[in-house]
């Protein structure tokens, strides 16, 4: 979770007259151009001013809505306050990137198709992370080449930083009630990148809310885990569930989870401010490997090479194969019962892993009861 990149010390910051003179000159149009020229559907300049989001981060926090996600409450403030994550800072640029992959297999005919695994649509083409920072290194490039030396840190995801809360502060959008960063004219399905910089920029107009009185979102999710609008308790999220735990996943979410294997997208299906999602224009995010309709028991069968094969340069390597299986065997567990899917698992009844062996025990043991049950 590093930022990335060419990061100047306090006293370059200080010694830099002659760029903090050319900085204030710097067009944030230009840098909207160049920006757009890399890839980037939408920037902002944020205010970086954090203090109403500090205070619900914190009772996040206090809530122990984050789960084992230990990283999250590593860093103090400074998650909340830029400048004491890179002294100096003074502005934010904030972008997006949309990774909507277009010819990606029907989500909805996926999640109903029992025999099938359905991954999350941002995970089924490449990573994200490097492509997004080595994009941001390049704008950043383009503006010291305008305005000289200057103070920055490019970062995706790699970072104690409140993105989406920057985001909508730079006019990106508005945390919505799943709480999700959404904009009114391409929805949901983006990832969000910044660029602190000691450059004092004009900061955009932050966004308004608009979900209004629908609240679709907070029914949907299979767990639960919306436990209240803009409040969510990642460990009821089948994301946190599948992705970010590392040990066994709680016996009373695992007939929710349903066939997700990787992630989980309920809540964004169904806000209807998706209907404007575009669809991505990164190469890079196209499905890989048929991953968006795969058979359960065809990547349940995968030995840890093509499992390391398969998902090279893709962010559910991040996982593993111990819980790649292990997500499987629950979704295997609830598919519909075949004499296909029972011999998947019991030949994984086996598993050197305690952990698989033991989500496998628990999708037979479900197979053996719906069978119980149907003949009583
Ligand atoms: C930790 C984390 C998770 C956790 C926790 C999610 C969460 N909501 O916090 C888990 C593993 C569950 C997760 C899941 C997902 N994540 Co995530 N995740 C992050 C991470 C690293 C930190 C988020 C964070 O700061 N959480 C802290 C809590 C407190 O923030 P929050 O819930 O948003 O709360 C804010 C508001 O809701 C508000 N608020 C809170 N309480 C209250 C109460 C009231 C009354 C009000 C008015 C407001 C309010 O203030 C808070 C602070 O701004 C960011 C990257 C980053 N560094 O920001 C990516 C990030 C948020 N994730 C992202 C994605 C794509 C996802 C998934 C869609 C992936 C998937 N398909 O499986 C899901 C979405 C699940 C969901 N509904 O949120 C993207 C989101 C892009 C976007 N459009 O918003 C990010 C920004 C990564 C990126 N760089 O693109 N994620
Ligand atoms: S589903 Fe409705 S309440 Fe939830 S984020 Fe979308 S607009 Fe807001």
């Amino acid at each position: 979770m590093d930022g990335v990149t060419r990061e100047y010390t306090g006293a370059m910051f200080e010694d830099d007259a002659r760029a903090a003179a050319s900085l204030r000159t710097i067009r944030v149009d230009d840098i909207r151009v160049w920006a757009a020229e890399l890839g980037f559907a939408r920037i902002g300049v944020a205010n970086i001013d954090l203090a109403g989001d500090e205070a619900h981060f914190r009772d996040w926090l206090v809530a122990g809505f984050n789960g084992d996600m230990e990283y999250m409450a590593r860093h103090g403030t400074k998650r909340s306050r830029p400048a004491e994550l890179l002294p100096g800072t003074v502005s934010c640029i904030s972008v997006r990137m949309d990774y909507w992959p277009h010819a990606a297999a029907d989500a909805t005919s996926v999640l109903e198709d029992g025999n099938l695994a359905y991954v999350s649509r941002y995970a089924l083409g490449r990573d994200y992370h490097k492509l997004m920072r080595n994009r941001l290194q390049t704008l950043c490039d383009r503006i010291a080449g305008a305005v000289g030396a200057f103070g920055y840190r490019a970062f995706a995801d790699s970072a104690p930083v409140l993105e989406k809360a920057l985001a909508r502060n730079a006019g990106l959008g508005w945390i919505g009630k799943h709480t999700n960063l959404i904009d009114a004219k391409a929805g949901s399905y983006f990832f969000l990148g910044e660029i602190y910089l000691d450059i004092p920029l004009p900061p955009d107009e932050a966004s308004t809310a608009h979900c209004g009185t629908c609240s679709a979102c907070i029914p949907a999710c299979p767990t639960g885990a919306i436990v209240a609008p803009y409040r969510l308790d990642a460990r009821r999220c089948i994301s946190y569930l599948t992705i970010e735990l590392k040990d066994s996943i709680p016996v009373e979410f695992r007939r929710a989870i349903g066939n997700r294997i990787y992630g989980c997208d309920d809540c964004q299906l169904v806000c209807p401010w998706n209907k404007f999602a575009r669809p991505t224009l990164e190469q890079d995010f196209a499905v890989r490997h048929g991953l968006d309709r795969s058979q359960l028991v065809t990547v349940f069968a995968w030995s840890e090479a093509e499992f390391a094969d398969k998902t090279r340069g893709s962010a559910i390597s991040r996982i593993g194969y111990e819980r790649w299986l292990r997500n499987v065997a629950v979704a295997l567990g609830n598919a519909p019962t075949s004499p296909q899917i029972v011999a998947a698992l019991q030949a994984r009844a086996g598993a050197s892993s305690e952990l698989v062996r033991e989500h496998v025990a628990w999708a037979l043991a479900e197979h053996r009861h719906r069978a119980a049950a149907a003949s009583s």
